[in-house]
């Protein structure tokens, strides 16, 4: 295991002795004695591919434990008009509806990147996922990348549309070296589309209803072909509507599988009377987390499926599930800033070893679990608290989500993250919040954190969840293993008694 700390931007990563010293003096201290998939690695595709996707967040799991978005909002025009978006807001196609991002022009956007590189080492890619559509808005969604890309040559870009514009603009993302491109796409039969988009703006006419969702469909097809291609990694990005397209999209996830999409990302429908949308005036709801698991078991088998977003927000900073936006906003930004590339180019180093050794790590205790464990024993759900680096590195009253693993004799995998207000709040822990984390915690077997005080312990016991520290900073894998094979009344692996 690396033996060297790395503290960079907010995120310190390292030896077990080393980070438990530097995190003794951080913490809770409202109670008792301690105080208060989607799996997408080299093995999965050619190496092209992967050296592609192994620093993209959203287009590896593995990556997101280590890589950082960020999006600037420069593109606020639309094309379309989707059922389940209020214009006053940002797109919802890729930002978490409801919500409002400061506008920028390609100036702005390109100091503010540059800004974030300096201080946020783990940066790897910038994104343009509205507050409209990138390619509706075209000219500033080209003006921005150009601007950045001079300064900051091997950043990574990726776009994301409704992609009714998208075709006219594909030679020059091959050109400007984009090597990611989301497509928003709810349906591929016009009758479902027209339940979902009342007109589209297309050639200065105005469409309606199916004759619409026809022109739309065929549009987003030719988009995708042409992007695959040309080599550009597609995601797709469906919005699970209940009773308009959840059966559907089994029908969208084969097509674009056949059409050769790299990822789909099926999201839930957000929808609520205060977001002023179609769909949250007339009632529609969205899915619940069941219904959610249920459609993405049904496409198994078909287009890999993503299962870490965040549904960010169209100016969001920092690794999926962190949002530090509020630290680069307008306001904040200096007059003029010059790119340096020191920060990024050692994480970078730091990750190619830590990653070696994490995957040395999940191999050996697959290994030895699967030896050892019959086939037939049941699988564990285990929530971790991480702050990034593929690690237990966070206190449970930091946690604002819990990303879960599911184990079993196949290893440990990424199943799914729960979001949560964090319990400790300027370090007292709030009951009503412990309250909450449990209903947020169902279903869930143990939880793994850097440190947890006795009361919140005692309190999730009590309602029949573990919590254990003694696997603070070890790797994921390694921990959730380790869990497994005590479950499983096995000894510890080599690496542990060693
Ligand atoms: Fe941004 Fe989207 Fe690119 Fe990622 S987000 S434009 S592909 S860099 Fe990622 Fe955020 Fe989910 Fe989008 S977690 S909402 S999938
Ligand atoms: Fe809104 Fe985005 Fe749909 Fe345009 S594409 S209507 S901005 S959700």
């Amino acid at each position: 295991m690396s033996g060297n700390i790395v503290s960079l931007g907010g995120l310190t990563i390292g030896s077990k002795d080393a980070l438990e010293k530097a995190m003794a003096s951080d913490g809770c201290s409202s109670s008792g004695a301690t105080g208060c998939g989607s799996k997408q690695a080299p093995e999965d595709m050619d190496p092209a591919t992967w050296a592609k996707v192994k620093d993209h967040p959203c287009y590896s799991e593995e990556a997101h434990h280590y890589f950082a978005r960020m999006h600037v909002a420069v593109a606020p025009a639309c094309n379309i008009q989707c059922n389940y978006c209020n214009r006053k807001y940002d797109c919802a196609n890729e930002s978490r509806p409801g919500v409002v991002s400061e506008r920028l022009t390609p100036e702005e956007a390109a100091r503010k990147v540059i800004a974030v590189a300096n201080e946020v080492p783990q940066l790897s890619v910038l994104g343009i996922a509205g507050p409209g559509d990138s390619c509706a808005d075209w000219k500033k969604t080209k003006e921005t990348f150009t601007r950045v890309t001079e300064d900051i040559p091997d950043i990574r870009l990726c776009l994301s549309s409704n992609g009714l514009a998208l075709p006219e603009h594909v030679e020059e993302l091959v050109d400007m070296n984009v090597d990611h491109v989301t497509i928003t796409i709810n349906m591929i039969d016009p009758e479902v589309g027209a339940k979902i988009y009342p007109w589209i703006r297309y050639g200065n006419k105005r469409y309606y209803g199916v004759e619409a969702s026809k022109i739309l469909h065929e549009r987003q097809m030719l988009a995708l072909d042409m992007l695959v291609e040309r080599g550009i990694l597609v995601k797709v990005n469906s919005v699970l509507i209940p009773g308009i397209n959840d059966e559907h999209l089994l029908e969208v996830n084969k097509e674009v599988k056949r059409r050769g999409a790299f990822l789909h990302n099926i999201m839930p429908l957000i929808s609520d009377p205060a977001h002023g949308t179609h769909f949250g005036l007339t009632g529609q709801r969205g899915p619940t987390a069941a219904e959610l698991q249920k459609v993405q078991e049904a496409c198994a088998g078909g287009a890999n499926l993503m299962k870490h977003c965040r549904q960010c927000r169209a100016d969001a900073v920092g690794l999926l599930g962190e949002d530090r936006g509020q630290e680069f906003s307008l306001d904040k930004l200096p007059e003029e800033v010059a790119y340096d590339p020191a920060a990024r180019e050692t994480y970078k180093d730091w990750v190619a070893k830590e990653r070696e050794d994490r995957r040395a790590a999940a191999e050996d205790a697959k290994a030895e679990t699967g030896a050892s464990v019959a086939e037939t024993a049941p699988k564990l759900l285990v929530a971790v608290a991480t702050q990034g680096g593929g690690r237990i590195n966070q206190h449970f009253g930091h946690a604002s989500e819990f990303q879960v693993f599911e184990v079993d004799t196949d290893g440990v995998r990424f199943a799914f993250h729960r979001r949560c207000d964090n319990y400790c709040v300027d370090g007292a822990g709030e009951e009503d919040r412990l309250d909450r984390v449990i209903a947020t915690l169902e279903g869930i077997d143990t939880v793994l954190c850097a440190k947890i005080g006795d009361c919140p312990r005692e309190t999730l016991a009590e309602a029949g969840i573990t919590v254990l520290q003694d696997h603070a900073y070890d790797y994921i894998e390694t921990a959730v293993s380790a869990v497994y094979r005590a479950r499983m009344g096995l000894a510890p692996a080599r690496a542990e008694r060693a």
